[in-house]
């Protein structure tokens, strides 16, 4: 008797062993540099139904510089996870991540900012999906430029806050997509006033675009873009400060996410006239999957993808939100 009771434990526990390899074992971890941004939740958000769904552990971890990153990964390593996700605080730390990676036996995917090597190109063989920045920032110019056009501005009265990130090569695209459309539309090159930010938040972009249009009094009409949401937004709350609202000011973002969303939902118009919004789920539920089928099932992903991006205003928000 004694002897079944031994021989059947030992086969359950074999059993537990076997199944142990499978889906719930896969541990995947989601870094992003800016946890306290709302696109950085969505993907989270997003990420967490691959996991609940596919029924692999997801790990979140907010790493906001290099040293938090490289921490990170090899925290990783020691939960005994298999890859990761990443959006980097700093697009030359790739050749870091990947050689951290390595040590530690994961995948690596980067989501959104895309990796810079030590030549100072992108690094084409670490699997990326990001936006296409330059046709995104082309949106925000022409939505800039239809309502200059609806609000029958003259274009020589009108100033372009560029609010620039240019360390950043997906912001720059933007910010140049955008330039580029509202030239062609026939705003004088000499009205453009860039106005780099130091940080790549609101605060960032209040206390830039504060300066910039206080040193600028004779301009009357302004029209804002920038990298994203937060960048726009913050120029908008200077802009406000200074006595200007969506009578004289229009600006276009980028994400879509819920510091848009904050904009619209207010019950009083203000400048914040749209933003682009982006595919979120495809950034997180997508890349989250992807590393699961690559680690589950060993296909590998295609080396790179680009999404792209819908207007949204306080007329479709609702329509359009996840
Ligand atoms: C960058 C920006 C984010 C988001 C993402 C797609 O990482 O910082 O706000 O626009 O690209």
């Amino acid at each position: 008797m004694k002897k079944v009771v031994v021989l059947v434990s030992a086969g359950l526990l074999l059993l537990a062993l076997c199944g142990s390899a499978f889906a719930a074992d896969i541990k995947i971890g989601f870094l992003v540099k800016q946890p306290e941004e709302s696109w950085f939740q969505d993907e989270w958000k997003f990420a967490q139904q691959a996991a609940d769904e596919m029924g692999f552990e997801l790990i979140k971890i907010g790493t906001t510089d290099g040293e938090k990153v490289l921490a990170a990964i090899d925290n990783l390593g020691t939960q005994q996870a298999q890859g990761f996700v990443i959006c980097t605080p700093d697009v030359k730390l790739g050749p870091a991540i990947v050689a951290k990676a390595k040590a530690n036996g994961l995948k690596v995917m980067s989501v959104d900012d895309r990796f810079v090597g030590s030549d100072g190109k992108v690094m084409e063989d670490v699997h990326h999906m990001g936006i296409s920045a330059y046709n995104i920032g082309k949106y925000v110019g022409e939505t800039l430029a239809a309502q200059i056009k609806e609000r029958g501005w003259d274009m020589n009265k009108v100033g372009f806050l560029r609010m620039s990130y240019d360390q950043l090569p997906t912001i720059k695209e933007r910010t140049d997509g955008a330039t580029e459309i509202l030239v062609a539309a026939g705003l004088p090159e000499a009205n453009i006033y860039d106005t780099p930010m130091k940080t790549l938040d609101t605060e960032g972009s209040f206390n830039a675009a504060n300066i910039m249009i206080t040193k600028q009094p004779d301009v009357k009409l302004w029209v804002v873009a920038g990298g994203n949401d937060s960048s726009v937004i913050g120029a908008i709350r200077a802009l406000e400060g200074q006595g200007f609202t969506a009578e004289n000011a229009i600006g276009v973002g980028i994400n879509g996410s819920n510091f848009a969303i904050n904009e619209f939902e207010k019950p009083e118009v203000n400048a914040f006239y749209g933003s682009i919004k982006l595919a979120a789920k495809t950034h997180g539920y997508g890349t989250a999957k992807l590393m699961y089928e690559w680690i589950a099932d060993g296909k590998e992903p295609q080396k790179v993808t680009w999404t792209a991006g819908e207007l949204m205003t306080r007329d479709n928000y609702k329509d359009m939100m996840d």
